[in-house]
C-alpha cells in the first residue's frame, strides 16, 4: 500500500496551500493624497491680526464643519486681503491646514 503516504503528502500539501490562501490579503496602501477638504463659509471681517497674516471672522455656521462664531483664520496669502476692510461682509473658502484660499466681498 505504497500508495497511501504519497496521498497524505498530497493532503498535507494541499492543506498547506490552503492555509496559505486563507491568509488576508495585504492591505494596499492608498498612495495618492486626497485633497485638502475644502470649506465654502461666509461671514463678516471682525479685524486683522498680524500684518493681516490672521482675519478675525464672525462667520456663519459651516456646514459639516463647525457652528457660527467669532474667530481668526490664518490667510494663505495677504494679498487676498487687499480691498477686504473691517465690516465688510464676505464670503470664503478655507482649507483646515492651510487657511483661507480665497475671499471675497459680497454685495
Ligand atoms: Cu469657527
Amino acid at each position: 500500500m505504497k500508495y497511501i503516504p504519497l496521498f497524505l503528502l498530497m493532503m498535507l500539501i494541499l492543506a498547506a496551500c490552503g492555509q496559505a490562501s486563507e491568509d488576508p490579503p495585504a492591505p494596499v496602501v492608498e498612495q495618492e493624497a486626497a485633497p485638502a477638504q475644502q470649506y465654502e463659509a461666509v461671514g463678516v471681517v471682525v479685524g486683522f491680526i498680524a500684518e493681516k497674516k490672521f482675519v478675525n471672522i464672525r462667520h456663519e455656521t459651516i456646514p459639516g464643519f463647525m457652528n457660527a462664531m467669532t474667530m481668526p483664520f490664518e490667510v494663505k496669502d495677504s494679498t487676498l486681503l487687499r480691498g477686504i476692510h473691517e465690516g465688510d461682509s464676505i464670503a470664503f473658502r478655507f482649507t483646515v491646514a492651510g487657511g483661507i484660499q480665497a475671499i471675497e466681498k459680497r454685495e
